[in-house]
C-alpha cells in the first residue's frame, strides 16, 4: 500500500510522537496536518468516550490569531454571529461565510482579550482568508497562526481527570469559557468544550515543545478512570447531531441548510461578509436541509466518509454525507443533505456501491 506521511506540507502535531507510542493506525489530513483518526479498535474508542474518558490529539484545530486595535472589528466582519456579547475568557461557536453566504468554516472563536482573538478552525484556510479581508478592508491587525495545539479530554469522567491534574477549580469553568493554567511548567488554556456531547475539556497547549509531556501527564492521571486514546468520534458526533464542516457541507452549503440558524444574526451590520446574501437566502428559503436517515438493512457496515446519492422514486434528491453503525440506535444512521421537498418520515433509498438500501428520513439529533 502507498504511504502518506509527514513532510513540510503535511505537518505533524506536538503530540505526534505520543500518538505513535499509543499505536495510532490511521491519520487523516486536516488543515495541512495529520490528525489521528484511529487506534485500531473503534468500539473500544467509542465506549471510552460514552462511559469513561478519552484523549484526542486535535492539534489540527489550528488557532488563527487576530491581534491589534481592529481585532474585534475583523473578528466580527468574518462572523455571521454577533460577537458583541462575548467577554474575554469566553468562546463562541460561530459560522463564517463567504460573500455568497456559503459556509466556509464553523470555528470556536475564543476572545482572549479585547484586542486578541483565536479562531479555532475547522478544515479550511482561514489564515489566508482573514489576512486577505484585513488587508482589503484596511484594518490594523496582525493575523498569524501560532503553534497552539488543542488536546481534547472527553467523556463523563473527563472532569475528574482534568480536576485531578489542575485542581477542583476547573469544575467551575462554564461551557465554552476558558482559563490559564500550568502543569510542570507547561502552559495551557483549559476550556470546557470539545467535539462531542459527552462533556469534557480542551487543553490548548501554547508551548509546542511540551506536547509529549502533556500527553503523558494526562495519560497517567487518567489511569484510574481507564483513559485511552481516541479521536473526534465519527459515530458519536452523528448520534449527537454535530456538524462536520467539509464532511457534511459542500461548496454551496449555507448555514440555514445545516441547522446553524440559531448562530446567525441577520441584523448585523452590512459589512459582515455574507450577511446580505444570508438575508436573501433566509427570505427565499434555503434549497436544501440537513436531516437524518435510518437505514433498514446495512447491519454490518461501519462508517464511511464519501457522499452517497439519496433517491426518492428512483430520482436523486440529495446525498447522505456521513454515516455508520450506531450502538445507541442499533441501526446504520447518517446525515443527509436533501431537497426541502424531502420530509421527516419519507422513505428513501441510499445508493452504496451501486446498491440501493432502503431507509427512512428522521429528525436530528438522533439522540
Ligand atoms: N473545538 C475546537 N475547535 C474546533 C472544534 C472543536 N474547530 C473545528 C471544529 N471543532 C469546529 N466545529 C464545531 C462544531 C460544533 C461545536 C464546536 C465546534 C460544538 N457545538 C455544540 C452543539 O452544537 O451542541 C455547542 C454549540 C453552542 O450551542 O454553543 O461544540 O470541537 N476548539
Amino acid at each position: 500500500m502507498a504511504e502518506i506521511g509527514p513532510n513540510t506540507r503535511l505537518r505533524t502535531s506536538p503530540f505526534y510522537e505520543a500518538t505513535l507510542n499509543e499505536g495510532v493506525t490511521a491519520f487523516s489530513p486536516y488543515n495541512r496536518m495529520l490528525m489521528p483518526v484511529s487506534y485500531g479498535d473503534p468500539m473500544a474508542e467509542y465506549d471510552r468516550l460514552m462511559h469513561g474518558v478519552s484523549m484526542w490529539d486535535v492539534a489540527v484545530q489550528r488557532q488563527v490569531q487576530i491581534e491589534g486595535p481592529d481585532a474585534a472589528r475583523l473578528a466580527q466582519i468574518l462572523s455571521v454571529r454577533d460577537l458583541s456579547g462575548c467577554f474575554p475568557g469566553q468562546g463562541k461557536y460561530v459560522p463564517m461565510c463567504d460573500h455568497r453566504g456559503v459556509l466556509i468554516n464553523d470555528p470556536v472563536v475564543l476572545k482572549i482579550a479585547d484586542d486578541l482573538f483565536w479562531l479555532s478552525i475547522a478544515d479550511n484556510n482561514m489564515l489566508m482568508w482573514a489576512r486577505g479581508i484585513a488587508a482589503e478592508r484596511g484594518l490594523n491587525v496582525k493575523v498569524s497562526e501560532p503553534d497552539i495545539a488543542p488536546l481534547a479530554v472527553q467523556g463523563p469522567k473527563a472532569e475528574d481527570v482534568v480536576a485531578s491534574i489542575f485542581g477542583d477549580w476547573v469544575r467551575t469553568i462554564k461551557f465554552f469559557w476558558f482559563a490559564d493554567a500550568q502543569i510542570d511548567g507547561i502552559p495551557v488554556k483549559i476550556a470546557r468544550s470539545g467535539f462531542s456531547k459527552q462533556g469534557g475539556f480542551e487543553l490548548y497547549l501554547t508551548d509546542g515543545r511540551r506536547g509529549v509531556d502533556l500527553w503523558n501527564i494526562i495519560r497517567e492521571a487518567g489511569q484510574p478512570w481507564g483513559i485511552g486514546p481516541g479521536n473526534p468520534n465519527p459515530i458519536e458526533r452523528i448520534e449527537s447531531g454535530l456538524l462536520s464542516y467539509g464532511g457534511d457541507t459542500d461548496d454551496m452549503t449555507n448555514p440555514f441548510e445545516v441547522r446553524l440558524d440559531k448562530y446567525v444574526d441577520l441584523d448585523l451590520e452590512d459589512d459582515v461578509i455574507g450577511i446580505k446574501a444570508l438575508r436573501r437566502i433566509h427570505a427565499d428559503g434555503p434549497a436544501r436541509h440537513q436531516l437524518g436517515v435510518k437505514l433498514d438493512d446495512w447491519s454490518t457496515q461501519t462508517g464511511h466518509a464519501t457522499w452517497c446519492d439519496v433517491l426518492v422514486d428512483g430520482k436523486k434528491v440529495g446525498s447522505m454525507t456521513n454515516g455508520g453503525w450506531s450502538p445507541q440506535l442499533h441501526a446504520v444512521i447518517g446525515f443527509v443533505l436533501v431537497s426541502r421537498s424531502v420530509q421527516i418520515g419519507d422513505k428513501v433509498e441510499v445508493v452504496r456501491n451501486g446498491e440501493p438500501v432502503p431507509g427512512t428520513i428522521c429528525d436530528l439529533p438522533f439522540v
